[in-house]
């Protein structure tokens, strides 16, 4: 196998996703997801019940400046918090123009993007399959499988993470189990239909 010289080390990463225990990940719980999920009842009761991991990141910085990429890979758990799958912070990035590719490696899901100027839309993210998230958009991803959802994203060295902005407002949509399928719909909607309960 060809040798890699330790000055380019960072440039090539070989992932063997069934034994990631090699990486430096951060992780969080979903006592870090406060107001997130819709439900409050579900989320207090998932907290006792005894505050799951939601996800995990590791993040690859090989190199700073203008021009140059960053990428994370996330591993996001299944399961569902009342009927809301599990699902990341979401943020925008605080240079705004900064879009991002996810590319999923396996399992099963969503990403709620939301532009800036309030359109909002859900697309799926499973193996095999790469969504753009364009400049401007704020992004959540959801498992809506079994098995955990992994992918990589890729964004601009300068991106960061803008996570307050979205927090205030959350997302427009949500994503819940219906009868056994993923179903989106406007978070109000959901929440009525929680009252009518
Ligand atoms: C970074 C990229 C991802 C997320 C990850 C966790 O720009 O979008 O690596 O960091 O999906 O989501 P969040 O919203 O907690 O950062
Ligand atoms: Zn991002």
């Amino acid at each position: 196998m060809l040798e890699i010289p330790s000055h380019l080390k960072s440039l090539f990463v070989q992932f063997d996703l069934d034994s990631l225990d090699g990486l430096k990940f951060s992780e969080r719980r979903l006592s870090d997801l406060a107001n997130c999920f819709a439900d409050p009842n579900a989320y207090a009761k998932a907290i006792a019940d005894g505050n799951p991991l939601l996800y995990r990141v590791a993040s690859f910085e090989p190199r700073n400046g203008d021009g140059q990429l960053h990428y994370g890979l996330g591993i996001l758990e299944a399961g569902k918090v009342g009927a809301e799958y599990y699902l990341t912070k979401g943020h925008l990035h605080s240079y705004r123009p900064a879009a991002e590719v996810y590319l999923g490696l396996r399992g099963e899901g969503m990403m709620l993007l939301e532009e800036e100027n309030g359109e909002a839309y859900a697309l799926p993210l499973r193996a095999n399959s790469v969504v753009y998230v364009p400049g401007h958009t704020a992004h959540r991803t959801m498992n809506t499988g079994s098995e955990p959802l992994v992918y990589i994203g890729v964004y601009p060295s300068n991106a960061g993470h803008d996570y307050g902005t979205i927090a205030e407002r959350n997302f427009q949509q949500v994503v819940v189990e219906v009868n056994g399928a993923a179903v989106v719909m406007k978070r109000d909607v959901y929440l009525k239909s929680l009252e009518a309960k």
